[in-house]
């Protein structure tokens, strides 16, 4: 069977020992086979990087990673792609910060890139690029004369025409997107979106999920990522003997847990979810002294300036909470902003009461299924999640919450805390039966079936 070449921003470095906290690099340690090369950036500024890509294989899969200049680096990372691109695909205008040269270095990164591959590619590769780091990628592959299959998975949501438009280059971004065989995003929302802006921006024919433009076809279509539910589910329950998780349950003296955990991003709705906490404490007394919401976000691309100014935000606001609800043995809200071992995460998933995840806008959000796939069956919590985000489609079960509504993500920690045993229990048995389904697995195989379907591939339509 043909190679397998995955691309993406960043490449984890096999057995480095601090943890990944990022949702594509958790997500994609599940998809590697063996044989398979992964190729990416090595995380390494450098001068004059070289072209030739710095070769390790581990466990049969190849790791191919370039160095970047910092010139490169910070036009590309910092500037376009989360500057300009993550703000305007999460819906947030005011925070998009576009600026031309920004663009071109972002451009010359993905040309650099497939330069890069070009070098180590074979003939009959199959190629798969993931997130909006790499959007033009695929055309300049092509140009650099690779004729295999090449796909891209979008991980974050895509945008209506009326937002897209206020991107200026936005037609080049979506001219970019169809050069691809097959473009996967989260949802059909998402994919929806992207299929209008080719047919308003370009012109092209969109059939059901096929969208033709410049005598070519590709397939714009749906495929939702998913975890090893099984396998964290496992990890969840082995994790009691997890000397922090024990800690932390010893140091609850039977209070129920809330938990948070989300990179530290604007995105994720921190602010309005701790403002939520705070009105849950004011309206219903009742429960203070009876929970202890933990928040865990490590801290993400502190060189854009957006995610310092909410790091200064989220202090502030846990010093208000706990300043203004604290009694001498109870401190309502801990947060910490480390990334944490993933077996410790799953044994504070399993002993939590409530899984709050509420991002303003996300393509899925594994951590959702993460809750999930770690509640025991016999007594579980319960998840409080926002309509914003991709797995939202799927577990409809969960209490779904308006995340800019604080007062309503309250009201639903309410419910959560006051819900009997009989509907946790129903409400957990029809998420897991969704989180079993949806896995990484059959996420990553109906990718490849779609890329490798033979009908799908630089048809003349
Ligand atoms: P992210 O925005 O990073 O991913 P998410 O899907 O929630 O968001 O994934 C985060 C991952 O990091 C989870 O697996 C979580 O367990 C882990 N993590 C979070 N905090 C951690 C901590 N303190 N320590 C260790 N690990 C931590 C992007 C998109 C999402 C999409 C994913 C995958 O923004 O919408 O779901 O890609 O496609």
């Amino acid at each position: 069977m043909a190679r397998i070449v995955i691309v993406s921003n960043r490449v984890p470095i096999p057995k480095a020992r601090v943890p990944a906290a990022g949702g594509l690099t958790v997500a994609l340690r599940d998809l590697l086979i063996p044989g398979a090369m992964w190729f990416g950036w090595s995380g390494r500024l450098s001068p004059e990087p070289s072209l030739q890509p710095a070769l390790v294989e581990a466990r049969g899969v190849t790791y191919a990673t370039v160095d970047l200049s910092a010139e490169a680096h910070r036009a590309f990372y910092v500037g376009f792609a989360n500057g300009a691109l993550w703000p305007l695909l999460h819906f947030r205008l005011g925070l998009m910060h576009y600026r031309r040269e920004d663009y071109l270095g972002y451009l010359g990164v993905n040309r650099f890139f497939a330069e890069s591959l070009a070098t180590v590619l074979q003939a009959d590769d199959t190629v798969w690029a993931h997130d909006y780091h790499l959007l033009p990628l695929g055309r300049l592959l092509r140009q650099q004369g690779f004729s295999g299959p090449l796909g891209f998975f979008l991980h974050v949501p895509f945008v209506p025409p009326s937002m897209l438009e206020a991107m200026p280059v936005a037609r080049e971004l979506v001219a970019d997107l169809c050069a691809y065989d097959v473009v996967g995003f989260q949802t059909e929302e998402h994919a929806r979106d992207f299929r209008d802006c080719a047919q308003r921006l370009l012109g092209a024919t969109v059939d059901g999920e096929t969208v033709r433009l410049n005598g070519r076809q590709l397939r714009a279509f749906a495929d939702p990522i998913g975890i090893d539910a099984e396998a964290f589910a496992e990890e969840a329950a082995r994790s009691a003997s997890d000397k922090l998780v024990h800690r932390v349950a010893g140091s609850l003296s039977g209070r129920a847990l809330a938990v948070g955990v989300d990179r530290m991003d604007y995105s994720k709705g921190l602010p309005q979810r701790f403002e939520a906490y705070g009105r849950l404490l004011e309206r219903h007394p009742d429960h203070r002294r009876h929970i202890h919401f933990m928040q865990i976000c490590p801290r993400s691309r502190e060189e854009v300036d957006e995610y310092r100014k909410l790091r200064a935000e989220l202090d502030r606001l846990t010093g208000r909470i706990n300043g203004r609800f604290s009694e001498f043995d109870w401190t309502p809200l801990r947060y910490s902003t480390r990334p944490a071992p993933r077996a410790t995460l799953a044994g504070l998933y399993r002993i939590a009461r409530i899984g709050v995840v509420t991002p303003l806008r996300d393509g899925m959000n594994l951590v959702a299924k993460e809750f999930v796939a770690a509640q025991p069956d016999d007594d579980p919590g319960v998840l409080v999640l926002s309509r914003f985000a991709g797995a939202a489609h799927e577990l409809d079960a969960a209490l779904i919450v308006n995340p800019f509504d604080p007062d309503a993500i309250a009201d639903a920690m309410h419910v959560a805390l006051t819900m009997p045993i009989e509907e946790r229990r129903e409400r957990q048995a029809a998420l897991k039966a969704k989180v079993l389904r949806t896995t990484a697995a059959v996420y990553c195989q109906r990718f490849l079936d779609a890329l490798r379907a033979p009908a799908r591939r630089l048809q003349a339509a």
